[in-house]
């Protein structure tokens, strides 16, 4: 990885691919669920996601503060794993140019037309070359403004998405792919020998995406907005009264990276989410960055608690253009918990008190 990659420019990076599409944010994904009731109790009666369309084998999801069609898909199949990601571009001009850019990088693409997602207008979809299948969309319905409609929040109060989690086996690969649309980097945790995890953004937060090392490809987790901590509390004590606290998997917490304030959850399915508050602006031009060493038992959670061993093991499959579960590729760098100073014997005094570093800019 470049020593100062703060938003580098696609063209300097890759002088022959044609332009990049402009990506404006990471707005939706699709979960394929084994069994839509149950799926349906988890995010819409617990959680409070708010449904703007229904059929008999899917489900359109949105936050409350989501002023476009869907945040996520919940589809049923007979096998759990996480279709579509999809980006927000900012014209139809961009489709054109995905189309252009995934093709020069020798990636499978179709064009749907609107209406191909419900509630969106064209897409283009590929496989990107890291193995996920991205939709990349102009235009969308935009359903009835919920903001202030404060009688209707329920549950974890959830806003928006607000970024993706992916497995990789080569996280330097992963970055590289990203860096190349544009996207910026906010955070790493690294060494002097190797990057372990990375955040990039589109939109002036912390991340749209994030690397985690591991087999892959395969979906981390989906992380979701919400404006208050109280939400993240709220929605763990209501999985406690309702005996439902199998489903709580790590937190919560303060992150290190990100300063934000979190809950993992898990579905019905395994699929991960995350219920994420409070990071931070990133969009000035000189946005610099923040490394995490890997030995910092804060940097993933700013209290120091012990990661569990599932949150770095457990993530869901992906699927390809033909809707097939795509085989992984095992990690091709050091893992980080053989590394890094999470231990899973909790607390670990003996670690050492290094604070996160700026990057030298
Ligand atoms: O959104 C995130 C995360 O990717 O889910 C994980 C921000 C920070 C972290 S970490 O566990 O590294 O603190
Ligand atoms: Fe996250």
């Amino acid at each position: 990885m470049p020593a100062d990659p703060a938003r580098p420019q696609p063209a300097q990076l890759n002088p022959v691919l044609p332009p990049v599409p402009d990506i404006v944010r990471s707005a939706y994904a699709t979960l394929v669920v084994t069994d839509l009731a149950e799926a349906r109790r988890f995010w819409v009666d617990l959680l409070g996601f708010v449904v703007t369309a229904e059929e008999p084998a899917a489900l359109y999801l949105r936050g409350y503060d989501e002023l476009t069609h869907h945040n996520l898909i919940l589809r049923a199949g007979p096998v759990a794993a996480a279709g579509a990601l999809g980006f927000r571009v900012r014209s139809p001009l961009d489709l054109d140019r995905a189309v252009d850019y995934y093709k020069a990088l020798g990636c499978r693409t179709q064009r749907l037309p609107a209406g191909a997602v419900r509630g969106l207008g064209e897409i283009v979809r590929a496989e990107d070359p890291l193995g996920f299948l991205v939709d990349l969309f102009a235009s969308a319905e935009h359903p009835e403004r919920l903001q202030q409609r404060y009688d209707l929040r329920r549950g974890a109060e959830v806003a928006r998405l607000d970024h993706f989690n992916i497995c990789v086996p080569d996280v330097p690969r992963a970055y590289d792919y990203y860096a190349g649309l544009g996207f910026g980097l906010s955070e790493t945790i690294e060494d002097e020998r190797c990057v372990y995890a990375a955040w990039m953004y589109r939109k002036q937060t912390v991340h749209d995406v994030a690397f985690t090392g591991g087999a892959g490809p395969r979906l981390h987790h989906l992380g979701f907005f919400a404006h208050e901590a109280h939400s993240v509390l709220r929605m763990c004590d209501i999985l406690g009264s309702l005996s439902l606290e199998a489903h709580i998997e790590r937190g919560p917490g303060r992150h290190g990276v990100s300063n934000a304030f979190y809950v993992y959850l898990r579905d019905p399915d395994g699929h991960r989410m995350e219920i994420y508050t409070s990071d931070y602006y990133t969009g000035d031009p000189d946005h610099p960055v923040l490394r995490w060493s890997v030995l910092d038992p804060r940097r993933r959670d700013f209290w120091g608690n012990a990661v569990i061993p599932s949150w770095y093991s457990d993530a869901s499959a992906v699927l390809d253009l033909d809707g097939a579960v795509r085989p992984v590729t095992d990690l091709a760098q050091a893992a980080e918990v053989t590394v890094g100073a999470d231990g899973f014997t909790a607390k670990n005094p003996a670690a050492p008190q290094q604070g996160p570093q700026q990057a030298p800019r």
